[in-house]
């Protein structure tokens, strides 16, 4: 689906654009199908250890990994994390950690790939190595955690310098309708420069979203506009700038909030995360376009365990992400958070403005 004019527009002034009804059910269904499966194979599992008593089979998608999570207890249900290192079943469901086939396959949609090939000017597109697949549990209550919440951030914060120059362009696909009562996105819109962050990690010293750490320091948030909730329905599609600050919101809905995000670059341009693989997913020349879902999967395989031993800095490089943009503020060294600002806004300005041909 190629992105209208006043589409473009509205990625260029506002940093993000909600493309509706972007994808059909061929391109969703196939995702369902393997995470339930997925679900299934995490219950059997759970049962099998005793950890269990029910694989809490009788219940729907949207809410079995909820009951199977709460059946383990509090503690596991607020802790429930997707990412590596973290949480009971490291492999179970991000998408790099899982490697789906249908996973793989949902980063070659025609419809995708013509969206974004229209929004970046190049039909030379790569997916950017992080991906995730994240199922927003319904939280035990309001006041409480939100099980996997992503908290206030830019995208940016987590790719490193060399990829300054590139645009990368962040693709959110909800799998069910999702409102503010459910976990959608709430953005800060038109934001063209890093906001001071802050080391996530640290609740110390980080702002607070609901009750979560957030990445960015609470008066540069404050400053930086006025938040608004995006609501999607299954099929929509939001792109946005890695400049957008954003968060995820609490789901106090009775269903899981499924949702697959992708990123999207001009194939060639460095991605900042030199130690994970990106691939490449669309090209005029498709002798070049890296369709083999088992060299996908061997990538990441060697990916990981090269890095198994190492922090979450020491895989991203000597000084990384958020670090890296934290250490620049703490140190006071705002020339060069200007420069790089510069340079970001720079490049992603060019991303979307109607008439230009921004290929790398
Ligand atoms: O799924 C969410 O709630 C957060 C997504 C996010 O932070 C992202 O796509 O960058």
């Amino acid at each position: 689906m190629e992105l209208t004019a006043s589409e473009k527009a509205q990625f260029a002034s506002q940093g993000f654009v909600v493309l509706r009804g972007c994808l059909a059910e061929a391109d969703l269904a196939p995702l369902d199908a393997a995470y339930e499966q997925r679900v299934a194979d995490v219950a059997e599992r759970l049962v099998a250890q005793g950890r269990i008593r029910s694989d809490h089979s009788g219940l729907p998608h949207g809410r079995r990994l909820a009951a199977l999570v709460e059946e383990l207890g509090p503690q596991a249900y607020d802790g429930f994390q997707i990412h590596e290192l973290q949480g009971e079943w490291p492999e179970a469901f991000d998408l790099y950690q899982a490697r789906l086939p249908a996973a793989f396959e949902f980063m070659f949609g025609e419809r995708l790939g013509a969206a974004l090939e229209s929004l970046l000017g190049t039909p030379e597109l790569t997916v950017h190595p992080s991906q995730h697949v994240r199922p927003y549990l319904p939280r035990r209550g309001p006041g409480l955690p939100q099980p996997n919440q992503a908290a206030w951030h830019q995208d940016r914060v987590v790719y490193r310098r060399e990829a300054d120059a590139s645009q990368i362009v962040t693709c959110w696909c909800p799998l069910v309708d999702c409102d503010a009562n459910s976990g959608c996105l709430r953005m800060i819109p038109g934001v063209r420069e890093m906001l001071q962050t802050v080391d996530a990690p640290d609740p110390d010293s980080a702002a607070e979203f609901d009750g979560q750490p957030s990445g960015i320091e609470p008066a540069a948030l404050a400053a930086a506009g006025t938040p608004v909730d995006v609501p999607m329905k299954r099929g929509d599609v939001v792109l946005f700038s890695s400049l957008v600050p954003h968060a995820g919101l609490p789901n106090d809905s009775d269903r899981i909030r499924w949702s697959i995000e992708l990123r999207f670059q001009a194939s060639g341009t460095p991605t900042g995360r030199p130690a994970h693989p990106e691939v490449v997913v669309r090209s005029a020349d498709p002798t070049t376009v890296q369709r083999s879902y088992e060299e996908w999967s061997d990538r990441w395989v060697a990916a990981l365990d090269a890095t198994r031993e190492l922090t979450w800095q020491e895989t991203l490089g000597e000084i990384s992400g958020s670090v890296e943009w934290a250490e620049l503020w703490k140190q006071g060294r705002s020339e060069e958070v200007a420069a790089r600002n510069r340079t970001i806004a720079e490049v992603d300005s060019r991303v979307g403005s109607p008439g230009t041909n921004s290929r790398l």
